[in-house]
């Protein structure tokens, strides 16, 4: 492929995601959204056409395509639902992890499952007391026998008490990131428990809740990496993770676009179409402009993942931040342009405004973004 078309293949997969967002998940968000549903059907329909494993290699059973192709996949979906189209990134990130990382025991434990998402997994880093500074987690893993016994609490958790696999980052050694290791832990084990689920602005058709280990005795052999590897682990995980998130910006960001171009055609005010309006069309053209910078930084990002790039966790960082910041941008321009219906439930804008405002905060703050970025320019 060129840096600036998809190849034949590429546009195959984003009209097949497309495709089975218009059948399966466009007709039911607004209702997932407001009984706050988690679609666990349709997300196994997605697994079907490999959605579950997007970058888990053929070897090991997944789908094995790139990091471009997953944020083909990941903004098709987002299209219908980005709260939806996140979920299952997630539980991508938790299975690349497992693939990429685990030994053979731990693999074909839990692979053959979580591609089928018959398990999906929840990706366990954030806890109370350590949101951005992650390294400095205190969730603890002891060495005892042929097993880690686990103790502490992961916050914000997202499939937090509904899903079966929880891929967690916990302390097996000394203070920092260096004393930090990944272990799988199952739903079932004795001694895990969950918060109440957490009541959020948006994201409705997933769940979110606090996962606390109580001395959880976990196999060795469920260790990811080696000891000491799992904040790199994690780390390598969220720059994949941070283009999904970017990704699932720019789709619901496209449909409140596509939204707003339509609206502005039929609305009518002062005798004439608000489309008709030159600050409207500047608006209109801002926004997709805006949307096509960003498209193409994130593309390119991808493509840098995908190839382990020496840059690709700078790129990532920076494709997250502005996919993500323009894209909110995007919605809330297209809301104005509804103008007061923008606000009401029977149009979808506000829930992707809600869904889309999240992106920023997630998967690391954007200023932890610019933090990643400054730091590798001052480096160099
Ligand atoms: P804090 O780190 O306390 O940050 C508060 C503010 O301070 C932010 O604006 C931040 O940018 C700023 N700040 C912090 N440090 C700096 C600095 N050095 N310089 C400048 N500004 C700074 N986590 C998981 O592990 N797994 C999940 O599945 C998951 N799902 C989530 C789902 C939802 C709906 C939400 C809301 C969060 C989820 N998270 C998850 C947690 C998420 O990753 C954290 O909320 C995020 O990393 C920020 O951490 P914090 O909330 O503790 O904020
Ligand atoms: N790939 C490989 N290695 C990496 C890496 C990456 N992307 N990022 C860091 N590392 C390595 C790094 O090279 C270093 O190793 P070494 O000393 O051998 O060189 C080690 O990890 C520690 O890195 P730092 O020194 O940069 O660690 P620090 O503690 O200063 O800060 C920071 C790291 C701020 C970037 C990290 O804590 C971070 O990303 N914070 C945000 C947390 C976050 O994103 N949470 C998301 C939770 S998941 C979520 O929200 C979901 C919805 C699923």
């Amino acid at each position: 492929m060129t840096q600036f078309d998809l190849t034949d293949e590429q546009r195959q997969i984003q009209e097949m995601a497309r495709q089975f967002t218009a059948d399966a998940i466009t007709p039911h968000a607004a209702e997932w959204d407001e009984k706050h549903i988690f679609p666990r059907d349709t997300i196994r329909a997605a697994a079907e056409l490999g959605f579950g494993s997007i970058y888990v290699s053929e070897e090991s059973g997944g789908i094995g395509l790139g990091r471009l192709e997953a944020a083909l996949i990941m903004e098709a979906m987002a299209y219908g639902d980005p709260s939806t189209s996140a979920f299952i990134s997630i539980h991508n990130m938790a299975s690349w992890m497992i693939d990429r990382f685990g030994a053979d025991a731990v693999k074909a434990k839990y692979l053959p499952s979580m591609i089928t998402m018959e398990r999906m997994g929840s990706y366990c880093l954030t806890e109370p007391s350590s949101g951005s500074d992650a390294a400095a987690l205190k969730t603890k893993a002891v060495k005892d026998g042929d097993d880690y016994v686990i103790s502490g609490s992961k916050a914000f958790i997202s499939g937090g008490g509904e899903n079966e696999i929880y891929v967690v980052m916990a302390r097996t050694g000394a203070e920092g990131p260096k004393g930090i290791s990944c272990l799988v832990v199952e739903k079932d084990m004795p001694g895990v428990s969950f918060g109440a689920q957490e009541r959020k602005l948006g994201w409705h058709s997933q769940p979110t809740a606090q996962v606390n280990f109580d001395e959880v005795r976990v196999p060795a052999e469920n260790l990811v990496g080696a000891e000491g590897e799992g904040f790199r682990i994690a780390m390598m995980g969220l720059d994949g993770g941070r283009l999904n998130i970017g990704a699932c910006s720019l789709g619901g960001a496209q449909r409140c676009l596509d939204e707003a171009i339509g609206y502005t055609k039929e609305r009518k005010q002062f005798g004439q179409a608000i489309a008709d309006f030159q600050a409207t069309q500047f608006t209109l053209a801002d926004m997709e402009t805006e949307l096509q910078a960003a498209r193409m930084l994130l593309y390119a990002a991808a493509v840098k993942v995908t190839e382990n790039a020496p840059d690709k966790t700078r790129f990532a960082a920076m494709a997250k931040r502005l996919a993500t910041d323009t894209g909110s941008s995007v919605v809330d321009r297209a809301l104005q342009l509804h103008g007061g219906y923008g606000y009401l439930m029977d149009y979808p804008i506000e829930r992707f405004w809600r869904d889309l405002r999240v992106h920023s905060i997630l998967e690391g703050t954007n200023q932890v973004m610019r933090m990643i970025v400054g730091r590798d320019m001052l480096r160099q």
